[in-house]
């Protein structure tokens, strides 16, 4: 089999450890990738369970499936190849894991296409997302723990369906200076797709939250990118009462369809207006706990920012941060895509604008880099935690360069900044989009 082995050839520092683990234990790397069942004949070659799984990662059919070993890992899963299926201009910042961002033009629809949803995973996708076998199961600190189909969640509970903002906390990190390591996402690490499930507060009601529970713990099925099934990618939680709010979903369905595999096929929370890392992927049990979840990425500076303004490039202490709760103020540019030429001296500008747990009340435009603004028309947002859209016709008054700026201003009124609060991770950057325009 060396001369299939393309171990040398590509992918990130773990990719070597994927395939040193298929070398050690074949057998028990398929168990962990390709699920529980991998059925390899007495020849070692993939069939039943684990070929249909196998089948499903690729994509299709494999002709030469026969001959196909087991313990063997293809190269589509080595490249991640496939991963971006059904996903379109998307940038991808990282195969392994699949991290990928929408350009802002591509955002336009006031839902965002399941093809132009971001993709950040910590993790590996499991392999294994059959919506007849999944369960989901609620305990710790409740009454009555429970273990649900997705079949039992349709039918125990109210179906409904909200347009809800998702953005990691790490959404503009590359504008950061002096940068700040991890994802350098600029600005599409964000989306508002149409979410359909039923309310996680429904859910835990029907557990019984028991009076000393706190916060809540969040597990999917995916892998450690290390292959080692003892260790978690992500495991994260919310305070008890974000967990009660009605708008937070245990969604099923994305865009009226089954969900996307890289966006957490088959069941997965949907928390809005928090770090979007709040919404567990591919969710397989939601546990309550008595004390601030410590699973990992919700310790040490994870998704935490200093509690007081530093400097850009202040060490700070690991007791000084604190953990992110709602997400910041912001707005998007999607038209006109930054760059553009034009002839004309009109021009419809627009975009979105959301506001973690708060609503914008106000959105405002400039094409003289800030010294004047005109408000622009905003729409309500179509239910709560819902992306809100924008238009405003600008008139540039002669030929030449231009930025556009957009800024939004929450019910609170916190507006965005047009500089980034540094902190050491390089979340939150909120500070206002800008485009460039040219007119001739
Ligand atoms: N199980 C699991 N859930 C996860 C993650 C992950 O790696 N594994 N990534 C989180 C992070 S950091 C973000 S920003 C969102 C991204 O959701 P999306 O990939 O559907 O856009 O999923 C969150 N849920
Ligand atoms: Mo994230």
């Amino acid at each position: 089999m060396a001369e299939h082995d393309p171990g040398e050839r590509r992918g990130g520092a773990d990719t070597p450890r994927l395939f040193k683990m298929f070398k050690d234990d074949p057998e028990g790397a398929d168990k962990r990738l390709f699920g529980r069942v991998p059925y390899p004949d007495r020849r070692g070659f993939l069939r039943g369970a684990g070929l249909a799984t196998m089948t499903a990662m690729v994509g299709m059919a494999i002709p030469f499936h026969r001959t196909m070993p087991s313990g063997f890992i293809p190269m589509a899963l080595a490249e991640s190849e496939g991963a971006l299926e059904g996903k379109d201009g998307l940038t991808v910042l990282n195969d392994r894991p699949v991290n990928a961002e929408t350009p802002p033009h591509l955002l336009d629809d006031a839902v965002t296409p399941t093809s132009r949803h971001f993709i950040r995973n910590n993790g590996l996708v499991p392999a294994d997302r059959d919506p007849d076998s999944w369960t989901l199961t609620v305990d710790g600190l409740v009454d009555k723990p429970m273990e649900l189909s997705i079949g039992d969640l349709r039918s125990n509970f109210e179906v409904v369906t909200e347009n809800l903002t998702i953005e990691c906390g790490g959404n503009g990190r590359s504008f950061f200076d002096p940068p700040a390591s991890g994802n350098q996402w600029t600005l599409g690490a964000v989306g508002c797709s149409q979410w359909t499930g039923v309310r996680l507060a429904d859910v835990l009601k029907a557990a019984g939250v028991k009076d000393s529970a706190i916060y809540t713990a969040h597990y999917g099925a995916d892998m450690h990118l290390s292959g080692d099934p003892e260790k978690l990618p992500i495991s994260r939680g919310v305070p008890i009462e974000k967990a009660m709010n009605p708008h937070n979903l245990i969604a099923f369905e994305q865009n009226g369809e089954p969900i996307h595999t890289m966006n957490g096929a088959p069941l997965r929370l949907v928390v809005p207006g928090w770090p979007g890392s709040c919404s567990q992927k591919w969710l397989t049990r939601i546990q309550l706990r008595d004390v601030v979840h410590d699973g990992p990425k919700m310790t040490g500076k994870s998704y935490r920012v200093p509690n007081r303004p530093v400097a850009p490039g202040e060490e700070v202490a690991n007791e000084d941060f604190v953990i992110i709760e709602a997400m910041p103020v912001k707005s998007l540019i999607t038209s006109p895509m930054t760059g553009v030429e034009t002839d004309s001296r009109s021009m419809e500008v627009r975009g979105h604008a959301w506001a973690g747990d708060d609503q914008v009340a106000k959105m405002e435009v400039s094409i003289d880099f800030g010294a004047t603004w005109m408000e622009a028309e905003l729409d309500a947002p179509v239910n709560p935690y819902a992306w809100q859209q924008w238009r405003a016709q600008v008139s540039f008054p002669q030929a030449g360069y231009y930025e556009v700026w957009a800024r939004a201003t929450s019910d609170k009124g916190v507006s965005q900044p047009h500089a980034i609060a540094w902190n050491p991770k390089g979340y939150l950057n909120n500070s206002m989009h800008r485009v460039s325009v040219r007119v001739a």
